[in-house]
């Protein structure tokens, strides 16, 4: 279509649409182009936004129009930008492959082009190949109308985005083919002999060896909180020793922005002696939630509102992991500014247990094991409910075998209780379970179940039906899976417009997948009141758990939902949502036809 006619179907649309003239128009120019960063003192090639790594803040107010041209200047990649959590129409969602939208072409330009629908803090990336990982994220924020705070309590003097993320001197490329090499190339966080005596000091000797051996045969390793490591985590772009810094003066209010941006990583974020006041999840206002830290999954936002007194605090985000920290400053202008970070200690990492395979009851009777190998006979049934679990469960059937030789265990291995002790006293460092972060006793650590959404929930009927989203992964090739299928194997999902239906996410996997839909806002089922549940684009499903949603599909289109782990997601763990208006008893339509003319069909190419 040429420029001309869209123009004159533009100019159309607004005679119709008297927002649409109303609204202030809000116009941003991109260029993606290759670059050498240096980040970690090694000079590489990444990948910029208006030469600048990270991408910039882009800036709103509830009810523009946004039109953000994107000029692809990389030399023989397409690209692509999605943005994370807006509601829009489909075209304009920038997944390739999905409504139409094929990506953009090295050096030629894309017209986004929305009406902005919300408030909140949400951020942009990539949606081909690694390049987010490459540097391809950024910060969007939609501040409310006239910039006039939601509520009294959120009136605040200072507002700083907080971007974390996750730097690798690797690029997503060569991570991507170590990982397909070998699925635990980077797992070189083994445990130490310290573990095991932590283990069985806690556990004793027979349940620590069983459970070893299942999780070899399993061919996963306990500590696998991540799959890539190596990663120098960034706050705002800037290293710990670059240190970040956001001034405020005595007395005032601040806002803070935490947008996990990472490519693979999850963090633990605290501000040591300052509380945090919740009061936003994925962009949507909560009502107010006091912490004294948080676990934010890949792709979560989280703003929080905080009243600093002291001179300086630092803001620490420890990848749960624990191979490091993304780190700031708070400072007090006044103040002597502060130069350089303290790194903080390290918490305990955690080691996965039975429970984060989702088997706490079957197992439960293994820790009196010691004289009782009888209770093993009934293991084979309770096995069987693994065998959806895609991870190679054929070698399970070597265990009888494996449990025999415990037998003699007490002979064989040459400890005995007091060098257990002794060994344990002097190395504390490991905790157990996912979801064990190591607060502090007496400290508050949000959970799910404390978010409720500030405004009441418009729709709270029931499920009409569920949809069951199984999430798996086969080590041996690394892959991933959701119903055992790969994204490219698998049928899209589809549901009626205006469908109200449950999303249950089932983790068979022994990692943590943050769950993220694209479109359309679910109401987690955190056991608050339909009307209190709150909104989310991305949900943590932890490992050997199951997680609910609801969802009004009350958008049309084609929408992506994936986990947003970078190689989970190019591995496969990706399907397709399909909304559609059902015609004429049969036919389907995604895309209303006022859209077709609005926002459609033409993001002119400019070659
Ligand atoms: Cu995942």
């Amino acid at each position: 279509m040429s420029k001309n006619l869209s123009h004159i179907l533009l100019i159309g649309v607004g005679l119709f649409s008297s927002t649409w003239v109303m609204a202030a128009v809000k116009e941003y120019d991109l260029t993606i182009a290759e670059q050498t960063v240096n980040i970690t003192g090694k000079p590489v090639e990444r990948i910029t936004v208006n030469g600048k790594f990270v991408a910039p803040l882009l800036e709103f107010e509830e009810g523009d129009e946004a039109v953000i041209r994107v000029h692809n200047k990389l030399k023989n990649e397409d690209s692509s930008i999605h943005w994370h959590g807006l509601l829009l129409p489909g075209i304009m969602d920038g997944v390739p492959g999905f409504n139409k939208f094929h990506g953009i072409a090295p050096n030629t330009t894309y017209e986004y082009k929305f009406k902005i629908r919300q408030n909140g803090t949400y951020w942009y990336h990539s949606h081909s190949k690694g390049q987010e990982q490459d540097g391809l994220y950024g910060a969007f924020v939609i501040y409310p109308k006239d910039k006039t705070p939601l509520t009294a309590a959120e009136k605040t003097d200072k507002d700083y985005v907080v971007l974390l993320s996750d730097f690798h001197n690797s690029t997503s490329d060569q991570i991507m083919k170590n990982l397909k090499k070998e699925a635990d190339y980077y797992q070189n966080r083994r445990e130490t002999v310290f573990d095991v005596l932590k283990q069985v000091k806690r556990d004793g000797l027979k349940a620590t060896w069983q459970d070893r051996s299942m999780w070899n045969q399993m061919r996963m390793l306990k500590t696998d909180m991540s799959d890539v490591t190596g990663y120098t985590f960034l706050m705002n772009g800037k290293t710990p020793q670059q240190n970040w810094t956001g001034n405020f003066k005595a007395g005032e209010k601040v806002r803070l922005r935490f947008i996990n941006a990472s490519a693979m990583s999850f963090f633990d974020v605290r501000i040591p002696n300052l509380k945090m006041t919740v009061v936003s999840a994925d962009g949507q206002p909560v009502k107010p939630v006091p912490v004294d830290e948080f676990r934010i999954g890949t792709a979560e936002t989280y703003d929080v509102i905080v009243e600093p007194k002291q001179a300086h605090y630092q803001i620490e985000a420890e990848s749960i992991d624990r191979t490091g920290f993304s780190v700031g400053t708070l400072h007090e202008e006044s103040r002597p500014a502060v130069k350089q970070i303290e790194m903080p200690k390290s918490r305990p990492r955690s080691l996965l247990t039975m429970e984060d395979m989702g088997m706490s009851h079957d197992m439960s009777s293994m820790k009196d094991m010691n004289h009782d190998m009888s209770s093993m006979k009934g293991m084979d049934h309770d096995m069987s409910s693994m065998k959806d679990m895609n991870h190679d469960m054929s070698s399970m059937k070597g265990m009888d075998h494996d449990m025999s030789s415990m037998k003699g265990m007490d002979h064989d291995m040459p400890m005995n209780s007091a060098t257990v002790k002794a060994a344990s006293d002097k190395n504390d460092n490991t905790v157990f379970g996912w979801a064990n972060a190591s607060t502090p006793e007496g400290n508050k650590a949000l959970q799910y179940s404390d978010l409720q959404s500030l405004d009441p929930q418009k729709d709270t009927r029931a499920a009409e039906r569920e949809i069951e989203i199984r999430l798996g992964g086969n080590m041996e090739r690394y892959i991933w899976t959701i119903n055992g299928k790969k994204f490219n194997e698998a049928d899209p999902l589809v549901v009626k417009y205006g469908e109200r239906i449950r999303l249950k996410f089932v983790n068979d996997s022994m990692m943590a997948h943050p769950m993220h839909l694209h479109g359309m806002f679910m109401q987690l089922e955190n056991g608050q009141d339909p009307s209190n549940m709150p909104n989310k684009h991305t949900v943590i499903v932890p490992p050997g758990k199951t997680i609910t949603t609801l969802l009004t599909a009350d958008e049309l289109g084609e929408w992506a939902i994936h986990c947003h782990l970078l190689y989970h997601m190019s591995a496969g763990m990706m399907n397709k949502l399909i909304v559609a208006q059902v015609e004429d008893g049969n036919s389907t339509k995604t895309v209303p036809q006022s859209q077709v003319n609005e926002k459609g069909v033409n993001p002119h190419a400019n070659h």
